[in-house]
């Protein structure tokens, strides 16, 4: 019963200061991503190749949550983006309280796009809100069509799915309608891209919507 209590008062926490983060965004003007999936699904693949593509249109900055290492900033620093890295000690999620202390080393009137890549984890990243404009949950193919099922919160609370790893479709038991359709099942608004992070597939894409997102106003 206590526990229970415990967790609420968290969870209420978290929302009060990611209200204050979402208004920090707003008096900037810059959209936030909060991207999400298990470990290894892609997301710093991602981010390296979004940030390659759209650094000269775009001013980006990124906030990197890791349970251990700084391993993931150095990787995205090395396009010249202003990058904080989160280090959450065991934590399983960023929240919204450790974000704001990264957006306290970030001009944030600078910053177009910033990209916060959560801990690699499809569970605990879905309860706590970062005061992001949407939640991006990269889900590669190899690990099974079933995850949009088994980890529904997640899926419910995205508002975009990137399926990654496609050029693995030759050689793993995978199909992509599949995990497109359990998705939808759980989240008929989801907007679905399909990439291959590594090889720039599909980036193109995924890049044109989220500068359209931008010129519309976020809308
Ligand atoms: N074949 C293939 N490999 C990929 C792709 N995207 C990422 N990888 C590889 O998958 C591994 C994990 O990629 P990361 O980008 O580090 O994954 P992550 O989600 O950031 O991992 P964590 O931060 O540890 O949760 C690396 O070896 C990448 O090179 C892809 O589209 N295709
Ligand atoms: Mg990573």
């Amino acid at each position: 019963m206590s526990v229970v209590t415990i967790e609420r008062k968290v969870l209420e926490k978290n929302d009060s200061l990611a209200a204050a983060n979402r208004e920090r965004f707003a008096r900037s003007g810059l959209l936030a991503l909060n991207i999400v999936s298990s470990p290894g699904a892609g997301k710093t693949t991602l981010l390296e190749a979004t940030i390659e593509q759209l650094r000269h249109h775009l001013r980006i900055a990124v906030v990197e949550g890791d349970v251990q290492t700084d391993l993931d900033a150095q990787r995205v620093a090395r396009y010249g983006v202003p990058v904080v890295q989160i280090v959450t000690n065991g934590g399983c999620h960023l929240e919204a309280g450790l974000v704001a202390e990264a957006l306290d080393r970030i001009d944030l009137d600078a910053v177009d796009l910033l990209l916060i890549e959560n801990v690699g984890n499809l569970v605990c990243p879905a309860n706590f809100d970062l005061g992001e404009a949407m939640k991006v949950v990269v889900l590669s193919i190899t690990e099974g069509a079933d995850k949009p099922l088994k980890y529904p919160a997640m899926f419910r609370n995205a508002s975009v799915l990137i399926v990654n790893k496609v050029d693995l479709l030759p050689y793993v038991n995978a199909r992509i309608d599949e995990i497109e359709r359990y998705a939808r099942q759980i989240n008929p608004r989801l907007l679905i891209f399909k990439t291959a992070a590594t090889t720039r597939l599909g980036i193109e894409e995924w890049c044109d919507w989220l500068s359209s997102r931008l010129t519309a106003g976020h809308a």
